[in-house]
């Protein structure tokens, strides 16, 4: 008999092996607000936030939803919907307020050792990213930020200190979240904090390089004092968008590769291969910094599963006058919406870049699981967003069937890239609620949950929070069997 509430050949849970995990993501300055508590350091969000023109509405994340005060609503609200797992981030600067390392702020230590202690209480495992975009203000002033070599090993320092108070409990841990949008958007396009934008050459790649040295050293203090008692993994989170060739032409092709050696090469070929790939080499130079003999070893398998953050697909064809930044221009490349014939690739979400072609995740997966020698991957985040509108009723936002669509068709694409051999151990929704976008603020909606900014941050479940609820506990298998 089939199983009742799905459409033939619709995803369903059965459709993934048992232990794959399904959990709900979102980071610390996106959500946690109360910026300026328990002694919590300014971090460059903080800053970058508060100078004008960056963010959209002119918003900030000083309330944001809240969650440092609401964690116990989130978290129940989590575990009625049926998720697992929990995915958030830990903000450095509640941990050591001056990022320094000096002196650990035991307030910061209690926050994280409530929320923790409440996600297992309530059967959710945490699954936990170092740092997600949110460094120490004073780290950025005084030392240099992601642009300096100290930062290694204060980056170091904190690891360990969330090591050591949090993974008795913690057994996922994931040290940076999407290191190319810290270098590219932070220091070549500075649409990000820290906004620079001076030195978009070389600054950018500067910024990865301590950013993949900050995760090695991390991997190494985690697998050197507490990998033993405490026997959990930890991963690096990277953000691809699929690369589909625009036409048949070698040229397009080509730039496909280098397109994809530049998103995810550039941080997985120095842990996987010892170095960035050749295309990178040869196209920037001298502003691709050296791995020394000594980094290469500490680099040297330092993952124990690739976090892969998607949530779209671009086409792509070869282009020599891309002036939209130095970092496209030394690709070679552009990235098209509509294939040749016109039709676009996919719906569009609210978020100009989004648009939903959930093949193209299956086509990632594999392609990292065929480049990675099929190393266990977590699709760390994946979703899309609605506009923020001043007419639209609350209904309108509940009923997200576009999200509902999203979503089936993405898992479907996860399900498929596991029966085409990928080793894909979970999936984590971004995000649980609607939170601060970014340079987007409060204009973009991600989440399952709606949130009411203007009437005390009220939570509301959306469609696709109880589409997926649904989904979750159907637990009958697809077609034979019990009902
Ligand atoms: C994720 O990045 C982030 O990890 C998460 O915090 C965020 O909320 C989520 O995306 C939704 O955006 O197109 O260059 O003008 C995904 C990669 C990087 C995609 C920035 C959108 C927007 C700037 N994102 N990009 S751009």
């Amino acid at each position: 008999m089939a199983a009742p509430n799905s459409d033939a050949g619709e995803v369903c849970r059965s459709d993934f092996p048992a232990g794959f995990v399904f959990g709900v993501a979102t980071s610390a300055y996106q959500v946690e607000g109360a910026t300026n508590e328990d002694g919590k350091g300014d971090n460059i969000w903080d800053v970058f936030t508060k100078i004008n023109g960056y963010i959209k509405d002119g918003s900030n994340a000083d309330i944001s939803v809240d969650q440092y005060h609401r964690y116990k609503e989130d978290v129940e609200l989590i575990a009625k919907l049926g998720f697992e797992a929990y995915r958030f981030s830990i903000s450095w600067s509640r941990i050591f307020p001056d990022g320094l390392g000096n002196k650990v702020n035991e307030k910061g230590i209690a926050y994280y050792n409530h929320l923790i202690d409440y996600l297992l209480k309530n059967g959710i495992q945490p699954y936990v990213t170092l740092y997600h975009w949110d460094l120490p203000y004073n780290l950025h002033v005084s030392e240099g930020g992601w642009l300096s070599e100290k930062v290694v090993e204060y980056f170091a320092l904190y690891a360990e200190v969330c090591f050591a108070r949090f993974g008795d409990r913690v057994k996922h841990w994931m040290t940076i979240n999407e290191p190319l949008q810290t270098a590219v958007n932070g220091y070549s396009i500075g649409i990000f904090a820290p906004g620079r934008r001076d030195s978009p050459y070389k600054e950018p790649y500067l910024a990865a390089h301590y950013q993949i040295l900050a995760h090695a050293a991390a991997v190494d203090v985690y697998r050197k004092k507490f990998k033993a008692t405490q026997g959990g993994e930890i991963g690096l989170v990277v953000d691809c968008e699929w690369a589909e060739a625009f036409s048949d032409k070698e040229q397009d092709k080509v730039s496909v590769e280098r397109r994809l050696d530049f998103q995810l090469g550039w941080f997985l070929d120095p842990i996987f291969y010892g170095d960035y790939p050749a295309v990178m080499r040869e196209r920037l130079g001298d502003h691709l910094p050296q791995f020394t003999q000594k980094d290469k070893e500490l680099l040297q398998n330092a993952i124990d599963f690739i976090g892969l953050n998607h949530y779209t697909t671009k086409l792509i064809a070869h282009s020599s006058d891309n002036s939209e930044s130095p970092f496209y221009e030394a690709q070679e490349m552009e990235r098209i919406v509509k294939w040749q014939g016109g039709e676009l690739i996919g719906e569009r979400a609210a978020s100009e870049w989004l648009y939903i072609v959930p093949w193209g995740l299956r086509k990632v997966l594999n392609y990292i699981a065929r480049k990675y020698k099929n190393f266990p991957i977590y699709v760390t985040e994946n979703g899309m967003d609605d506009e923020e509108n001043e007419s639209a009723t609350l209904n309108d936002f509940l009923n997200d069937e576009k999200r509902v669509r999203y979503f089936k068709g993405y898992l479907g694409a996860v399900a498929q890239a596991i029966r085409d051999g990928v080793d894909v151990r979970g999936y984590f929704a971004w995000s649980l609620l609607d939170n601060f976008e970014w340079a987007q603020g409060y204009t973009k909606r991600f989440g399952l949950v709606y949130v009411d900014y203007k009437n005390g941050l009220k939570r509301y479940p959306k469609s696709s929070a109880f589409w997926f609820s649904h989904f979750l506990k159907d637990k009958s298998d697809n077609g034979v069997g019990q009902s």
